[in-house]
């Protein structure tokens, strides 16, 4: 809390961002209303400059008057089902902290209204970014898509208090402070990407995951569904992937799969948040619990042991027989039904067991399946070893370089592990996680450009980044969420700010000020002694 001397004359603005903002120095202001003499000069405390994560692309601080959400509060939705179902989600996000009623409607003239208004010829604003003005009698958030009117609720949660996280009610003063942000993302792709394979996680666990994204506008969640260790998803054409493939996981201890409704469940959830889910099946390699109930895709023809341990890179399907691409036709054409998202992700990554000439001839094979099922293909970035498809997204992980040219129209995802490895140790004390790309601190997170990180990989060329989290030492959500958090943030910035506008001394101030919010949500992170928590 920063204290400002006043003039008489802002005094009523003053009482008013007092009242609003910081409950008890109510006592320290007199009113304007008041007979008695006003003094010439008072000192109020004056509410901190917001704190906002990921940083907006613009920011105008109006005075020192805010909009007060009360009792008389309503919300109204100006733009159709999609617009009137965020209004909702506001709605019951406010509801819980602040016990007001905050009906939901239809435009009216309200004295003390939030709107959220879609706005077709705003086309400054782009398909995900939003406009917010917040003065003392109302609150406007306007976007051309319901997306962006989303991506605006999520700084106004942030321009609130923490305590608004809370499910319970807490007696304070719910203030936003009077501006203008307009803001607009970076990069279309914001992702992160959980394996549910090496550990498996609840529909509710992904769902939690899910509203950590969100909070931070990220609009991608990437699931590994199946790898040695398990098979996750169930193909209804072929029954024995989840029945003999997803028993085990990591350790040994009893693993599990997301039945198609299950799946679908998670898309919904997801995708109500604006967040696209994108699938990954990964093949050739990490292929060893599927072989389990379909030996006949296997070279060996024979089944393997489940696995419960965490080496990579020696497992594949059989690419040379017919019988494999039966099945992985039946595994794309199913998945490709059940996601509504444009995207299928192939894996493709560490593949010791095949020539180039093997692991080309695969991709591309894999690819005109995919095509033909309707999806765009995403692959790691070995892939880039095959003739690919315009419009397929290659991951990188690991290159320091291009070993191949990018063909036209495919775009690079960018997931540098030791930037963006949410399953990296911060440093050697961190008990879970792995080291084999070096220990990444939350500054090594935040201070990289995706635009100029691979020589000859424009920002043209860049789709946008990715934070992966790998598993095999993961072993509940909590434990992923100490490795996520606070470094998921920081890739979330640097996916939607400007790179002119990341500053990492300015940036540990705005993540520190989240702290709050994660443990009114109960969300585990890491107290990096980087950040001035
Ligand atoms: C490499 S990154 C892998 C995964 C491991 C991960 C552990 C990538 C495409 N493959 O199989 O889980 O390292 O950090």
């Amino acid at each position: 809390m920063s204290s400002r001397v006043l003039s008489a004359s802002s005094l009523r603005t003053a009482a008013f961002a007092c009242v609003a903002l910081v409950g008890a120095c109510a006592r320290t202001v007199t009113p304007v209303t008041s007979p008695a003499p006003t003094p010439a000069r008072v000192t109020v405390p004056v509410f901190n400059p917001p704190r906002l994560v990921p940083q907006p692309s613009s920011l105008t601080i109006a005075g020192d008057t805010a909009f007060v959400i009360t009792a008389q509060t309503t919300i109204e939705a100006d733009g159709g089902d999609e617009t009137a179902r965020v209004a909702t989600m506001l709605a019951a996000r406010l509801r819980p902290a602040t016990g007001f009623p905050l009906l939901v409607s239809a435009p009216a003239a309200a004295t003390s209204s939030i709107r959220l208004a879609l706005r077709a010829d705003r086309t400054d604003l782009g398909e995900e970014g939003y406009e917010l003005i917040v003065r003392p009698d109302s609150v406007r958030v306007v976007a051309v898509t319901p997306a962006g009117l989303f991506h605006g609720v999520q700084t106004l949660r942030q321009l609130l208090p923490p305590e608004i996280e809370s499910d319970v009610r807490v007696g304070r003063p719910w203030g936003i402070p009077s501006l203008t942000i307009r803001d607009v993302p970076r990069f279309g792709w914001r992702g992160a990407m959980l394996d549910v394979a090496r550990h498996f996680f609840t529909v509710r666990e992904v769902e939690q995951y899910i509203d950590i994204l969100a909070m931070y506008k990220m609009n991608r969640l990437h699931l590994h569904l199946s790898d040695d260790q398990g098979w996750r998803i169930e193909i209804r054409s072929r029954p024995l992937l989840t029945e003999k493939g997803s028993v085990t996981q990591v350790g040994g201890r009893s693993g599990g799969f997301y039945t198609q409704q299950e799946y679908g469940e998670i898309v919904r959830y997801a995708q109500e948040r604006f967040v696209t889910v994108v699938p990954e099946i990964d093949m050739p390699g990490h292929f060893n619990a599927a072989l389990i109930g379909y030996p006949e895709v296997a070279c060996s023809r024979r089944p393997p042991a489940p696995f419960t341990g965490i080496d990579v890179g020696w497992s594949t399907i059989c690419v040379d027989s017919a019988q494999s691409y039966a099945l992985i036709e039946d595994v794309v054409r199913e998945m490709a039904a059940i996601t509504p998202g444009p995207y299928f992700h192939m894996g493709g990554d560490e593949v010791e067991t095949l020539t180039p000439e093997q692991y080309a001839g695969f991709v591309q094979r894999v690819q005109e399946i995919v095509a033909r099922h309707g999806k765009t293909m995403v692959g790691w970035e070995e892939i880039t070893a095959a003739q690919l498809m315009p419009g397929t997204i290659a991951q990188l992980w690991r290159a320091d370089s291009l070993r191949h040219p990018l063909a036209p129209g495919v775009k690079m995802l960018m997931s540098p592990a030791r930037k963006a490895y949410l399953d990296m140790k911060y440093d050697p004390t961190t008990e879970p996680g792995l080291r084999w790309a070096g220990y990444v601190e939350v500054r090594d997170s935040y201070d990289w450009d995706p635009g100029t990180w691979l020589r000859g990989v424009g920002e043209n060329r860049v789709a946008g980044v990715e934070a992966p989290i790998w598993t095999e030492t993961l072993r509940n959500i909590s434990v992923v969420e100490y490795l996520a958090m606070p470094r998921l943030p920081a890739i979330a910035e640097v996916g939607w700010s400007a790179q002119g506008s990341r500053v990492w001394d300015d940036f540990r101030e705005r993540l520190a000020a989240q702290a709050p919010r994660w443990r009114t949500l109960g969300v585990n992170y890491y107290r990096s002694a980087q950040i001035p928590w």
